[in-house]
């Protein structure tokens, strides 16, 4: 299995969150991406590649133009204002107020932002960018007939939506990934999440929609991030009704439960007959992650690529959370190296 990656990852370097009231370092980090290439030379599970560039055009797919032109300009209208350190949103269009698009910057940044934890820094729309050119030139792999790829991408992508950036994610690489495989003329995707947050990008993206099928498994929003989200009774909209199916699941989750799921998931997989599958790969189901409550030891991921390649299907992976750092790793390609030896 190929891998696609990118060096400008590292021009995305948030400095802080907001975690139990402190400013802590983001877990969201370049050494990250770091310790997954690691693992993938040293396992040497195929070979690494740049990514092509195929433009704006296929993002704009997913995004808004004006999300996307804010995104690109926003650090340097902040330079402007002689801004210091990392741009982040503080007033967001909560139940009560309007969704009006204020001209103020930081008005703005609200506008298109659900919470406060995807800090915009001087390289953030580059390592964007270039991350959803890794997750299209491992898409366009597919397309030219390999059975798996890989994208590690940085940032992640799965909790942003058409017009909204939040939980570390600016644009949707999964996303963008799907819809390219539908105007290449395939007609029926399926993404399956797995990361231990639901996806709510991906799943609001999809929605109204049946030719893309949306499956996560997930921490139960009534305890854990995104919270607003991913409950089991979100079944999809119109023409989406009966394609979307969250499962979540309770803090504490080992992999025997969090495998039930997954048996289900493949359920509907296979039932909706997809022609090809984006994994949304998250490792923060991890027992030892720091901000994540699942119980899955390294092994498990093992089982995870095996059940997933049993689906029969071109599958690509596209790398989204796990901030176990020394683990992110094994974990991650722990499931590649399930998929292939199946
Ligand atoms: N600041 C992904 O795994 N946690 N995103 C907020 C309080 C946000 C996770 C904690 C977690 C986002 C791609
Ligand atoms: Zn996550």
């Amino acid at each position: 299995m190929r891998t696609y990656y990118s060096d400008d990852h590292r021009l995305h370097h948030g400095t802080c969150e907001l975690i139990d009231g402190k400013l802590q370092p983001c877990f969201e980090k370049p050494q990250r991406a770091d310790h997954i290439l690691k693992r993938v030379q040293d396992r040497q599970i195929g070979a690494v590649l740049a990514p092509e560039d195929f433009g704006l055009a296929p993002i704009a797919r997913i995004h808004s133009a004006d999300y996307l032109n804010f995104f690109q300009h926003a650090w340097s209208r902040w330079q402007a204002l002689n801004g210091e350190g990392d741009l982040l949103p503080f007033t967001f269009p909560a139940r009560t107020l309007r969704s009006v698009r204020p001209q103020n910057l930081h008005g703005e940044l609200g506008y298109y932002s659900f919470d406060g934890g995807a800090p915009i820094t001087a390289g953030t729309w580059q390592a964007a960018y270039s991350a959803a050119q890794v997750a299209l030139s491992a898409q366009a792999e597919i397309s030219a007939g390999a059975h798996s790829a890989f994208a590690l991408c940085r940032p992640p992508g799965h909790h942003a939506a058409g017009d909204l950036m939040g939980g570390y994610c600016f644009l949707n690489n999964a996303a963008i990934a799907a819809q390219a495989f539908l105007d290449q003329g395939k007609q029926r995707v399926a993404i399956l999440d797995v990361d231990y947050h639901h996806g709510n990008g991906t799943q609001d993206i999809f929605y109204r929609r049946s030719d893309v099928l949306f499956t996560s498994i997930h921490g139960d929003p009534a305890f854990e991030f995104p919270f607003f989200l991913g409950y089991a009774d979100e079944l999809g909209e119109g023409a989406g009704e009966g394609f979307n199916f969250n499962y979540p699941l309770p803090m504490g989750s080992p992999w025997t439960v969090w495998a039930e799921a997954l048996e289900q998931a493949c359920g509907r997989i296979s039932a909706f007959d997809a022609e090809v599958i984006v994994v949304s790969l998250g490792v923060d189901t991890f027992k030892d992650d720091p901000i994540s409550q699942f119980k899955l030891d390294s092994p498990d991921y093992l089982a995870m690529g095996r059940r997933i390649a049993a689906l029969g299907k071109p599958t690509l992976f596209v790398m989204e959370g796990g901030y176990a750092v020394e683990a992110i790793g094994v974990n991650a390609v722990n499931v590649l190296e399930g998929f292939l030896g199946a």
